[in-house]
């Protein structure tokens, strides 16, 4: 059984290694960019005392995901998470990245407002960050909320061997929360480990390990989906680096005031299941809900990319489990975050048992007028389709290399319409940019104002989102689900003068 599914593996890689090695060298050919891309950055002499000086270095190193399970990971400065950025609302920041990985990688972050130029993407914004280079990473926090940084080169891979952290943007007002705390979701899974580490022995030759574009084989001439293949090798989720019994919760007090802010790290939708409290969410992608409610018995989806905040209304002394689960692949993808009362820590954890619907953020909230919205000066469509049954992904019929390309003026409103005809969900991130969904299957939205960098686009479903050209340079429009990405399913928007 196991040959078999080394076998299914190989396959499964090489398809998608396949996808990756040709994605970056091509792209850069389709939008016209050279190898060589000129980039500004501060030198380091120039910093002054007002910058707030941050030193990540991506290290080779062996990281304990249980007490019986250690395997080489790839991290930021030996941590998984890798060490959390937090700054204040305002900060002048320098984020000085050493590379010090045997193969070459950029650093994205994820959600900030930011120039084109400190996006991170190999081949469009940068040169990829080669063994032994450094990078320089500035900006100034202008926007607080809840963000993250990540490797975007060879992402599926760097990201599932820990290439993540998170980046907290402080509010100047309401920010002494008793409990403030960032809760990374990802997955792992040593069968996936294991053919990664194969195909570096091979030479590290993407694409080599096997396969042409076409469906995966089981060698008995069945064909398993993408989706299929996923739940086949994925068995283990991760919260905050660790798994199982090992996972780390909160120890907290009636009435205490807290924020848990949630980000999905990995490559499944997860659900959330807050057991038996009232919450509110806060934040959908670090950008505050308006007049957020109380809430009960709702189930909470994150997809890949995704952020929520939440804060829980301790009233309800116990010992309490947080339920986390990919609903697609629950029997192996699932796990308990404990949220334990004061003087509970010895007793056994109890998960919900009322009954869930799941939160919908399109009635959530009080509803306020956005008036720049409403001055749309283009339409686009963004078709997200597959091919070859789950093989590629696509962008109005398109995929990387050759891509989908919007092209925009400064100062555009731009409205596009998203819809999913394919059978998985597809988080849709906008690099650079923030947006409104302004309706989802043809019904506007009700409630608070929804502004996201990233959208999870479930089969079947088409939104309406309203995006505001504010932010010149050439940003990646992107499925998070990186297997997908790597297969194909990007597009651009390109500013005019770019
Ligand atoms: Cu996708």
């Amino acid at each position: 059984m196991k040959k078999l599914k080394i076998v299914l593996i190989i396959l499964f890689l090489g398809v998608l290694f396949s996808a990756c090695s040709n994605q970056s060298s091509n792209e850069e050919e389709s939008i016209g960019e050279t190898t060589d891309i000129e980039e500004t950055v501060t030198p380091i002499e120039t910093a002054s005392d007002d910058i707030k000086i941050f030193t990540i270095e991506a290290v080779e190193e062996n990281w304990q995901y249980t007490t019986d399970k250690v395997t080489k990971a790839w991290m930021y400065n030996g941590m998984l998470p890798g060490e959390e950025i937090r700054v204040n609302e305002g900060d002048e920041v320098e984020l000085r990245f050493l590379n010090s990985l045997p193969v070459s990688t950029a650093l994205h972050l994820h959600g900030l407002p930011i120039v084109n130029e400190m996006d991170g993407v190999p081949g469009v914004t940068q040169n990829v960050i080669q063994p032994g280079e450094e990078f320089i990473y500035s900006f100034k926090a202008t926007l607080p909320g809840t963000y993250w940084y990540h490797s975007h080169e060879n992402s599926a891979e760097q990201l599932f061997r820990g290439m993540y952290g998170a980046i907290v943007v402080e509010e100047s007002t309401n920010k002494n929360h008793k409990i403030d705390q960032v809760v990374f979701i990802s997955e792992w899974s040593a069968m996936v480990e294991e053919m990664y580490d194969e195909s570096e022995k091979d030479g590290g030759e993407h694409g080599s390990t096997g396969g042409a574009h076409g469906a995966h084989g089981n060698g008995n001439g069945v064909e398993l989906p993408h989706n299929e293949m996923m739940n086949d090798v994925y068995n283990t989720v991760v919260i905050n680096g660790k798994a199982g019994a090992d996972i780390s919760g909160f120890v907290v007090k009636e009435g205490e005031s807290n924020r848990l802010r949630f980000i999905n790290s990995g490559l499944y939708t997860q659900t959330i299941v807050i057991p038996n409290h009232e919450f509110k969410v806060t934040h959908y992608d670090g950008q505050p809900v308006n007049e957020p409610t109380v809430i009960k018995n709702e189930k909470l989806l994150i997809a890949p990319g995704e952020r929520y905040d939440i804060e829980i209304i301790l009233n309800n002394a116990g010992a309490w489990g947080i339920e986390i689960f990919a609903e697609a692949n629950k029997e192996k993808l699932n796990s308990i975050l404990p949220l334990v009362y004061e003087g509970y820590e010895n007793e056994r954890l109890q998960i919900n048992n009322e009954k869930l619907s799941t939160f919908d953020m399109t009635k959530y909230g009080q509803s306020q007028q956005i008036e720049r919205i409403n001055s749309v000066t283009k339409e686009f469509e963004m078709v997200l389709a597959s091919n070859d049954g789950d093989e590629t992904f696509t962008i109005n019929g398109k995929k990387a290399p050759d891509l989908e390309v919007y092209e925009v003026n400064e100062g555009d409103v731009i409205k596009m319409t998203i819809t999913n005809i394919s059978g998985v969900d597809h988080p849709m991130h906008s690099h650079g940019h923030f947006f409104y969904v302004i309706s989802k299957n043809g019904v506007s939205v009700q409630g608070s104002p929804i502004l996201k960098d990233t959208l999870n686009v479930r089969p079947g479903e088409t939104y309406e989102i309203v995006l505001i050209a504010d932010n010149a340079g050439k940003w990646f429009f992107h499925c998070h689900e990186l297997h997908h990405a790597e297969s194909g399913m990007i597009s651009l928007i390109d500013y005019a003068g770019n």
